[in-house]
């Protein structure tokens, strides 16, 4: 389990009992909506974690692509702690200092007029869904309560009741409703499918460029151009949920960059908070922003002046430190790597940039017992959907770090544990 490290003191009898009794603390009065790994974290560095009996970890998970700059990167941790010291909460009844420069920065960035900053990820896809709602009534004339929005099967874009209303994920879904009405699925990636699904009551196009949570599921290529190029013809808004495949993830600033697209609504989340808070935000021009008046939407917590400093910290560790292009040239070679490994389990290595997904075949069992094994050797990896062992490192992963762990993910590979 893990790797020891020379630099902290082997694990003791006390350590391990650490680790048994945490898990028995979450087990007794934790609710059980996770099934984590049996190790307990007690502290981060870059690309490293270190469990309570001493053992480093490689995350590979990323916190599912919030840690994209790393573990406690030190110009976030910097920005966060001088903030600390100066202002953490105003609600937005007041305007606070950080906030304006937070969404002019993030707008320059991203190339949109205007943004609304929420918290976490399905909060800044619920804005989203009310904006283009509220656009169709006000600006296509779509009539009162009767907006579609077309979504695909495989989908993930949240936990809120209205989101997993359209989810084709039975566990996310199964004794939740009754569920918000005016979603239509279609299949992933199918442009004729989405064109079929289009009324003159469809006000926009709700699509992950890749889908995360699905197994890490690559469209055809074309596929994003061919749907922004109909909504475009068909007067229905693009809106790109960015929050797992934005802010360098894929080897592109947005992932939607890989097909030349901009999406009328933009959503991004996670690595926006740089791992140190939940900041989230819908980005889009005046013309479907505006719908939102004084008053008609909100959060206590939305643009709070320490989000917005950890925000503006964690763009400019994105930017500055070119974590795109990094993770456009490590990913590209990591996939390579892993397509070289001889395994009679492993069905297809699938992805970019810096979100992989190895799919193991039927036949080899589920994933989870290969991150299990992984997880003995130090290197932390969580499954998606049973088949897929999914490998996100944050940004800042060298390939020499990366060359260190290969080793240890052929074999597991290959002997399945
Ligand atoms: C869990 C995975 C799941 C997201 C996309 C919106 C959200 C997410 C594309 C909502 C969040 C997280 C949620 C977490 C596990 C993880 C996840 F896809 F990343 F693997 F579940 F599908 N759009 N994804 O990926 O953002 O409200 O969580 O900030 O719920 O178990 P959030």
């Amino acid at each position: 389990m893990g790797v020891k490290e020379k630099r902290t003191a082997p694990a003791t009898a006390a350590a391990a009992d650490a680790t048994h009794r945490h898990i028995q603390q979450n087990e007794r009065f934790g609710a059980h909506n996770y099934h984590p790994l049996p190790v307990i974290l007690e502290r981060g560095e870059g690309v490293y974690v270190w469990d309570v009996e001493g053992r480093r970890y490689m995350d590979m998970l990323s916190a599912y692509s919030a840690l994209n700059q790393g573990h406690r990167h030190p110009r976030i941790v910097a920005a966060m702690k001088e903030q600390l010291d100066r202002l953490t909460l105003t609600s937005r009844a007041f305007h606070n200092d950080q906030l304006g420069p937070f969404v002019e920065e993030l707008c320059g960035l991203a190339g949109y007029e205007k943004v609304l900053p929420m918290n976490s990820g399905a909060e800044a896809v619920e804005t989203a869904i009310k904006a283009v709602r509220k656009w169709g009534y006000d600006q296509k004339g779509v009539p009162a309560n009767q907006a579609e929005i077309v979504v695909c099967e495989g989908n993930f874009h949240g936990r809120t009741t209205t989101i997993v209303g359209f989810s084709t994920e039975d566990l996310y879904r199964e004794g939740f409703g009754p569920f918000t009405p005016g979603f239509r699925l279609i299949p992933y990636g199918d442009v004729e499918a989405l064109e079929a699904a289009m009324n003159d009551r469809t006000v926009a196009f709700l699509v992950e460029p890749i889908q995360g949570e699905a197994g890490v599921v690559v469209p055809p290529d074309g596929f994003l151009r061919g749907a922004a190029e109909l909504c475009r013809k068909r007067g229905v808004l693009l809106v790109a949920d960015e929050i797992q495949t934005g802010l360098g993830r894929t080897g592109k600033l947005f992932a939607s960059q890989w097909d030349n697209v901009r999406p009328d609504v933009l959503i991004v989340g996670k690595a926006l908070g740089g791992g140190f808070y939940p900041v989230s935000a819908a980005l889009a021009d005046g013309e479907v922003m505006d719908v939102f008046t004084p008053g008609s939407h909100g959060s206590t917590f939305g643009g709070n002046p320490l989000a917005a400093a950890v925000a503006r910290a964690s763009l400019r560790v994105i930017v500055e430190e070119r974590l795109a292009e990094h993770a456009a040239e490590v990913g590209a070679w990591f996939m390579d790597e892993l397509r070289r490994i001889a395994s009679p389990h492993v069905a297809q290595v699938r992805g970019r940039g810096l979100l992989i997904g190895v799919v193991i075949k039927d036949e080899s069992g589920r994933a989870r017992p290969f991150c299990e094994a992984l997880m003995r050797r130090g290197i932390l990896a969580k499954e998606t959907h049973d088949q897929v062992v999914r490998f996100a490192p944050p940004l800042v992963v060298t390939r020499a770090q990366l060359e260190e762990v290969l080793p240890s993910i052929a074999e597991v590979l290959r002997t399945g544990g």
